[in-house]
Parts: structure tokens; C-alpha cells; sequence
């Protein structure tokens, strides 16, 4: 009787299995068609965790990059400077928003993806534990940063997960704006005074190495981008969308005057790209593992802000429960 119950086990085992991996295959033939997957559709666990994981760090990013550029609002040389400034730090939340909700339809909550902040188990973007000095650092934000998000959004409006596509089209249009505002401040203060022209020249001296750190670790060193690639979670790997961000953005500074800090700088003919220095990996690595110049500042404002902003979230239930109450009476 033993005997028999162990083999049906068994057997039950072998026939999930199979059954498992006959859906990971079609799963796998959707995406090689180009299909979107789609909330509801089966999709592998890892698939799941990866886009929690990557979708996460980038709503988080979108939210906490509002402080570098916040702590300029009240300081902007002028009203048509601070309008252009608060609408980009809004449209920021707003695309932290999106990300969230798209993050949501994967299974888990708002409240479960903040605690991953707080608790350091979740990432963001390195580039914001870097501190905004002068006003010029406001142009090189939206310039380099906002330039270098655009060139991996627009690659990820192609993502294989519907609800993260369609966010990543809704978001490029806002930044292509992001990206041109940082750009005229620079361009603006390279044609003023000596003074204006330093300012900006040091922004692209502090800005520069981090930006494109923000593409992430050399392929050679990114453990997630195979799984990425074959999910079609990303489209370009983290070097081709780093060698495009630097194609573009030379002949930007050119135009406006400023040199890129980077002596190994070269256009090479054959590739028909720029060669380029060595980043600081250390620098990096560091950055991305809590030790940047500011992490600790941001994490603890997000914290202090958070824990304030309880008693809005409770209105905010409130009022939706009492609507929910006047609608079904
Ligand atoms: N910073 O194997 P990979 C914006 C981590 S939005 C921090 O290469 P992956 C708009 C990575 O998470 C900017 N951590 O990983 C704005 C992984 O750690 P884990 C954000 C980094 O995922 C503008 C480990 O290293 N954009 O700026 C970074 O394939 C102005 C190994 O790396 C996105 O998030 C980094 N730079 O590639 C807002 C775009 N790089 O999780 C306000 C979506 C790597 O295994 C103002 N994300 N790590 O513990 C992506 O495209 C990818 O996730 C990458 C990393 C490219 C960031």
C-alpha cells in the first residue's frame, strides 16, 4: 500500500513538472513572437521577481530623485525657472506613480515595495546619493540624467510586460521635455558670465561619471542581464545603451562649449563610436551598496516624510470609503 502511494507521488510530481515546463515554454514562444504578457497571463516565478525587482528600483528611483532637484525649488534665480523646476520635480512623483502601480499588478503592495526601501533590500538609482551644489547642477540633472533615462526608457518602452510598456511610453514624453529644460539651463549659463560658465563646466565635471554609471555594471559583470535579455525584459544591454548615451551627448557639450571630462574621449572611425575612459567601478560599487556621499540623507528623509504623510494616506482611505458609502446608498 506504501509502495503504491510512493509511486503515485511520484508520478503526480513527474506530470507537474512536465506540465510546468510545457508552460514555460509557450511562455518562453509568446515573448520570441513579440507578445506582451499581460497581468493575468501564467509567467515563470523568476520572470515575476525580476520585474518586482527591476520595475521596483525604478519607481523608487523616479521618487527619491524629486530631493537633488527639490532642494533647488526655493533657490531658482527666477519665477519662470521655479515654475519649470516644481512641474519636473511633480512629474517625477507622478511617474514614481505609474511605476507603483504598474509594480501592483505583479502581486504585491505599495506598502510591502516602501518597506523593501526602508529596509535597504530594494535599490534605486545610484546617481541620486550624489548632493546638487550650484543651480547649474540643475541643468546638468535634467541634461545628463534625464538624458541618460530617456536612452534606457525609450529602450524599455519595448519591454515584454504590457503594464511596464505602456508606463515607459507615457514617461518618455514627459522626460524628452525633462531633458531639454536641464539642457537650456546649461546652454544658458555656458554663454554667460565667466562665473556662469565655471559653474556649469563643474556640474559636467561632477555629473558626468555618475551618469553614466547610472546604465549600470559592464555586461562581463551584470548578473541580471542574461535572464533579462532572454525574458525580453530588456531590449539593449547595459553597455550598448551606455556607448549610445555617449554617441549622443559629446556633440551637446561641443555645441555649448563644454568639455567632457573624460581625456580618453575619442571618436574611433571603425567602430563608428566613441571610445571612452574607465569608469570607477569602486566608486560605483560603493554607491550602490548604501556608502555614496548622500544615501543615508535620502533614506532618512523618505523615512521622516513618509511617517508624516500617514494622516494623508488615512484621509485619503476615508474619503474613499465614505464615497463608496454615498454610492451604494
Ligand atoms: N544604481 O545585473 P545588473 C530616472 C544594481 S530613472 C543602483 O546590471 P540590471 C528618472 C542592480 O539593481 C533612473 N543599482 O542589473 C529621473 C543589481 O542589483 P540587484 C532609474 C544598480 O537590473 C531623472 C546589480 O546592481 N532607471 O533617472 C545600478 O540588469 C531625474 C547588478 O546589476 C531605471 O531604474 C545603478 N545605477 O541593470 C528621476 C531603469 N546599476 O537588484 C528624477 C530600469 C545596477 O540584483 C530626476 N532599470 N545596479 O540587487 C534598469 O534598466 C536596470 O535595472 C539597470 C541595472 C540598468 C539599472
Amino acid at each position: 500500500m506504501r509502495q503504491i502511494s510512493y509511486v503515485l507521488k511520484y508520478n503526480l510530481i513527474n506530470l507537474q513538472y512536465k506540465f510546468y515546463k510545457m508552460t514555460e515554454e509557450n511562455f518562453q514562444k509568446r515573448i520570441d513572437a513579440e507578445k506582451k504578457i499581460e497581468p493575468k497571463d501564467w509567467m515563470p516565478t523568476d520572470y515575476r521577481k525580476h520585474l518586482v525587482r527591476q520595475i521596483s528600483q525604478h519607481a523608487h528611483s523616479e521618487v527619491i530623485g524629486m530631493q537633488p532637484e527639490g532642494n533647488w525649488i526655493s533657490r531658482a534665480p527666477s519665477l519662470r525657472a521655479k515654475m519649470i523646476l516644481l512641474a519636473k520635480v511633480q512629474d517625477e512623483a507622478g511617474h514614481g506613480l505609474y511605476l507603483y502601480s504598474a509594480c501592483e499588478t505583479l502581486g504585491i503592495s505599495r506598502e510591502e515595495l516602501v518597506q523593501q526601501l526602508h529596509d535597504g533590500k530594494a535599490k534605486y538609482s545610484s546617481i541620486f546619493n550624489y548632493p546638487t551644489l550650484s543651480w547649474a547642477d540643475m541643468g546638468a540633472i535634467g541634461w545628463l540624467v534625464d538624458g541618460a533615462a530617456i536612452v534606457n526608457q525609450v529602450s524599455l518602452q519595448r519591454t515584454s510586460y504590457g503594464p511596464y510598456s505602456r508606463g515607459m511610453v507615457k514617461i518618455c514624453k514627459e522626460e524628452s521635455f525633462h531633458q531639454r529644460q536641464g539642457y537650456e539651463i546649461m546652454a544658458e549659463m555656458a554663454k554667460g558670465t565667466k562665473e556662469q560658465k565655471e559653474m556649469a563646466q563643474d556640474a559636467l565635471n561632477r555629473f558626468w561619471w555618475p551618469s553614466i554609471m547610472m546604465f549600470g555594471p559592464q555586461d562581463s559583470d551584470s548578473p541580471r542581464t542574461r535572464n533579462a535579455m532572454k525574458w525580453k525584459i530588456k531590449r539593449q544591454t547595459n553597455d550598448e545603451l551606455r556607448q549610445n548615451f555617449i554617441d549622443k551627448t559629446v556633440g551637446q557639450a561641443e555645441i555649448i562649449g563644454l568639455i567632457i571630462p573624460d581625456k580618453d574621449l575619442k571618436w574611433n572611425k571603425e567602430r563608428g563610436h566613441y571610445d571612452f575612459g574607465e569608469m570607477d567601478w569602486n566608486e560605483f560599487w560603493n554607491v550602490v551598496n548604501g556608502n555614496g556621499p548622500c544615501n543615508k540623507q535620502r533614506l532618512a528623509h523618505h523615512r521622516r516624510v513618509h511617517d508624516e504623510g500617514e494622516w494623508v494616506r488615512n484621509a485619503a482611505k476615508e474619503y474613499a470609503r465614505k464615497q463608496e458609502l454615498v454610492k451604494s446608498n
